[in-house]
């Protein structure tokens, strides 16, 4: 606990108030006081840039990609094509074609289950995913271990929601094929040695994939320092549009796989007479008509990330949870859940005596948007003997008022449930 209230204070490097002027939602009331949206875990507001992106592209050029050779076609394609530029410098990965666009983290995982898993898990093998995933990293290899009869493994947590390390490695086998892992945990907020992690399991044989949905809108993600195998976010967390995401592979591994859905757009050529053979990577992995105008807007939206600093917005983030965490702590009877020395700007709580769900509902009444519930994190929370927490989780736009607005605010609803 000590390790989150005294952390260090940042020097804001982000100009708050010019932020929060891109953002024209938050300028909104709820039950006539001014909103402090405090879930941004589940999903990020959007900025000025990335709403218009809609409206140039609905309004300018709208048109199928890759198929048409008229302008409008030209520039759509031009445009998706340029997010695919952007998403492989967010990450820093080697070449564009290692990008591929889903509709966000739980359709990459989905993708990765069903083209590398089918492809390379057999009865007997080992998939070793952790106690802090989200159900969409848990979910898709126990449908996938059903079919096969492969083993999932469970990484255990300590006390505080952090990775037992030493346990991870006795974990592995020979048989250990693919370790699925959270770069941030979305219900504590613990931030995973997943380098470390990588190392430990490639070095035993076995691939690597990173849920790093909420991740990517706090730290710097280098896929190739992280040497992740497969690196997944979500488009709606980092101020970008819903329906879109983005899946990192290995350019060998991905032309390896196969493709998982099929349809127009991933062939090379199809035949009743021959085999139907298949596009190169990335569009092998790409099939139908995509979510367009949302890959665009993600462009606009990791550009806009860019240029504000994602190591800035962490910082920021860090001094927002500091104070949160300072604050709630004089609360009576008020417990955290995931107190990691290395935690992102996620606040999980239960309260003696009061339901989360009853806060939640009597705190939106005060105009403060927090996430109650399980946070699609059962088997972490049936862990730590609860079924459901409070969470306020932060982003570059909040400020250390309305996180005195919030912490007033749950000293009152707690007053008034218990
Ligand atoms: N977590 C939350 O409130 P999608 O729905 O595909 O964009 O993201 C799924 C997902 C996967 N992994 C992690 C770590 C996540 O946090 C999420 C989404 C939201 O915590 C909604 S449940």
């Amino acid at each position: 606990m000590t390790d989150l209230a005294t952390r260090a204070p940042v020097t804001p490097t982000l100009d708050v108030a010019a932020i929060r002027a891109d953002f024209p939602i938050l300028s909104r009331r709820i039950h006539g006081r001014p909103l402090v949206y405090l879930d941004n875990a589940a999903t990020s507001q959007t900025p000025s840039r990335v709403i218009a992106a809609f409206d140039a592209y609905y309004g300018g050029y709208n048109a199928n990609i890759h198929r048409g050779l008229h302008t409008l076609a030209d520039e759509a394609t031009a445009a998706f094509e340029g997010t695919r530029e952007v998403a492989r410098g967010f990450l820093n990965a080697k070449e564009s074609r290692e990008i591929i666009f889903t509709r966000g983290t739980t359709e990459a995982i989905n993708l990765v289950a069903n083209s590398w898993g089918r492809a390379n898990l057999k009865p007997g093998d080992e998939v070793l995913v952790s106690r802090l995933e989200h159900h969409s990293n848990i979910v898709p290899w126990q449908m996938l271990a059903t079919e096969i009869g492969f083993t999932l493994k469970v990484i255990p947590v300590d006390e505080r929601g952090v990775l037992d390390l030493d346990a991870y490695r006795e974990l592995f086998s020979e048989r250990t094929r693919l370790v699925a892992v959270n770069h941030v945990s979305n219900a504590f907020g613990t931030v995973n040695p997943v380098k470390a992690m990588a190392a430990i399991a490639h070095a035993r044989g076995a691939r690597i994939l990173v849920d790093g949905a909420q991740a990517a809108p706090h730290q710097r993600v280098d896929v190739q320092d992280l040497d992740a195998d497969f690196y997944a976010f979500s488009g709606h967390k980092v101020y970008g549009p819903t329906g879109v995401g983005v899946l990192y592979g290995k350019a060998e591994l991905l032309e390896s796989m196969p493709p998982w859905q099929g349809g127009g757009e991933m062939i090379a050529t199809v035949s009743f007479e021959t085999a139907t053979t298949f596009a190169e990577i990335p569009h092998k992995f790409e099939a139908g008509t995509p979510a367009i105008a949302e890959v665009i807007a993600l462009g606009e939206a990791l550009k806009w990330v860019n240029g504000i600093g994602v190591d800035a917005i962490g910082d920021w983030e860090g001094r927002l949870l500091a104070h949160a965490t300072e604050r709630v702590l004089r609360i009576d009877g008020l417990r955290i859940l995931g107190t990691a020395p290395d935690k992102a700007g996620v606040l999980s709580f239960v309260v003696d005596g009061a339901h989360s769900q009853d806060i939640g509902l009597l705190i939106d009444q005060l105009g403060v948007a927090i996430r109650t519930g399980h946070h699609c994190a059962q088997p972490l929370l049936a862990h730590f003997g609860v079924d459901a927490t409070c969470r306020a989780s932060f982003a570059a736009y909040n400020t250390l008022e309305e996180v005195d607005v919030f912490a007033e605010a749950l000293e009152r609803v707690i007053g008034m449930v218990r």
